[in-house]
């Protein structure tokens, strides 16, 4: 029998990553999108299947984490083998513009998921997109029994729908895992969060098309890693024979000083005199330092990540600078086949150019 995946947030950078690796292991996709004037699918464009296709595996649904019906019947129609709940506002600095729209959709949407799962009588498995941000000022390294001291609107919800998740295991024995990761990052990833910030636009000073870079706190520490591997932990989460919570991350922190020297010293240009900040693009309250002790990961579920901190800001910038029609430096590229990752993401690219945040 094909097994069957559920999976909100799939326009999502993570979303499309697991779409494809789903589709690879043999597995039907069941996604929801959210509708919009525009078409907001370009992550997973390349997977598209014609619906008259009557072989196809990717199927494609509107609805929204707000809609608790549509959610109910959707689940009862696809009956899932296993459930993906990814979808969320995931932006920690628009999170303290709109907090109650972030209660709404990243901490009540996971509570109507569960709810949906457990009324439609599926015996789905559960993923729960928890985040590192949860642990907010609790110092590291952080793992699974580190205490949740939230920092922000978004931390604060996903923090209430990580015990609702425990909540729905415990109470009524569906098997719901929690992955908390850490920041994970890719040529897909959203253009307002740094790295991706940082990357895009290196491609467009050297394209000509912009001077400087405005930032905010550069002192933050973060643990980086390659958002492709990341997917493929998620899965094997729920490959247990029990359902657990798990920390995903690289166990190695970066400034965001750190990763704009890199990124600028790659394309041979001097930070100093392209970056500059501004007060807009600080938090109310910020997280300093967040480095994942994985070792509950590596033990039982043999994961590993191998794209290192160094490996990770060339692949981005390698993308971000085929985006702009410019030739990559090529060490990126270059990381990616030779560890046998087959992604040769072209970088998102929004013709917009976005809101910066
Ligand atoms: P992302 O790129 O921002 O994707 C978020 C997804 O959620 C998009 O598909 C978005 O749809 C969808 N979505 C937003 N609001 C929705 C709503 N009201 N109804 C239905 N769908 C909605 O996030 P990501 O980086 O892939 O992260 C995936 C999940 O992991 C998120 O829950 C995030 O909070 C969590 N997480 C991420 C990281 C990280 O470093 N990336 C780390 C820890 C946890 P549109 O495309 O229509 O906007
Ligand atoms: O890239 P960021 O916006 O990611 P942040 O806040 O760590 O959140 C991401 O990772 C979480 C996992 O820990 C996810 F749950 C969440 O969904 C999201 O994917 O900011 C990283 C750091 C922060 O300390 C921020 O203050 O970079 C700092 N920063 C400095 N200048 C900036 C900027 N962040 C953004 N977005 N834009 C700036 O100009």
């Amino acid at each position: 029998m094909t097994r069957k995946a559920f999976v909100t947030g799939i326009t999502g950078q993570d979303g499309s990553y697991l779409a494809e690796i789903l589709l690879s292991k043999g597995y039907e996709v069941h996604g929801l999108i959210r509708r919009a004037s525009t078409f907001n699918t370009c992550r997973i464009d390349h997977l598209y299947e014609d619906p008259h296709d009557p072989d196809r595996r990717l199927f494609l649904y509107h609805g929204d984490l707000t809609d608790s019906l549509q959610l109910t019947n959707l689940l009862y129609d696809v009956a899932p083998d296993e459930v993906y709940h990814l979808g969320a506002q995931s932006h920690v600095k628009v999170s303290f513009e709109m907090p109650e729209y972030t209660g709404n959709v990243t901490g009540l949407g996971a509570t109507r998921l569960l709810e949906a799962v457990k009324r439609s009588g599926i015996k789905a498995s559960f993923y729960q997109a928890s985040s590192s941000e949860m642990f907010g000022s609790s110092p590291p390294p952080q793992d699974e029994d580190t205490p949740l001291r939230p920092r922000s609107p978004y931390a604060a919800a996903k923090v209430y729908a990580f015990w609702m998740a425990v909540n729905y295991r415990e109470a009524y024995g569906l098997p719901v895992s929690n992955g908390i990761l850490f920041n994970h990052e890719s040529p897909r990833r959203g253009e307002t969060f740094v790295t991706r910030k940082i990357t895009r636009a290196i491609a467009h000073i050297v394209a000509g098309k912009q001077k400087y870079l405005y930032l905010g706190n550069l002192d933050a520490k973060r643990d980086w890693g390659y958002a492709p591997e990341y997917v493929e932990a998620m899965w094997l989460m729920l490959q247990q024979a029990q359902p657990d919570d798990y920390v995903i991350g690289t166990g190695e922190a970066h400034s965001v000083r750190e990763f704009v020297d890199e990124a600028f010293s790659y394309v041979g240009l001097d930070a100093r005199e392209h970056v500059k900040t501004d007060s807009r693009y600080f938090r109310p309250t910020e997280v300093q330092v967040l480095i994942a002790n994985t070792k509950k990961a590596r033990q039982r579920l043999g994961w590993e990540p191998k794209v290192t901190f160094g490996q990770l800001v060339r692949i981005m910038v390698d993308a971000d600078m085929e985006s702009q029609g410019l030739k990559p430096i090529g060490e990126g590229r270059a990381t990616l086949s030779r560890l046998g990752l087959n992604h040769a993401d072209r970088a998102l690219v929004n013709p917009t150019g976005g809101v910066e945040r």
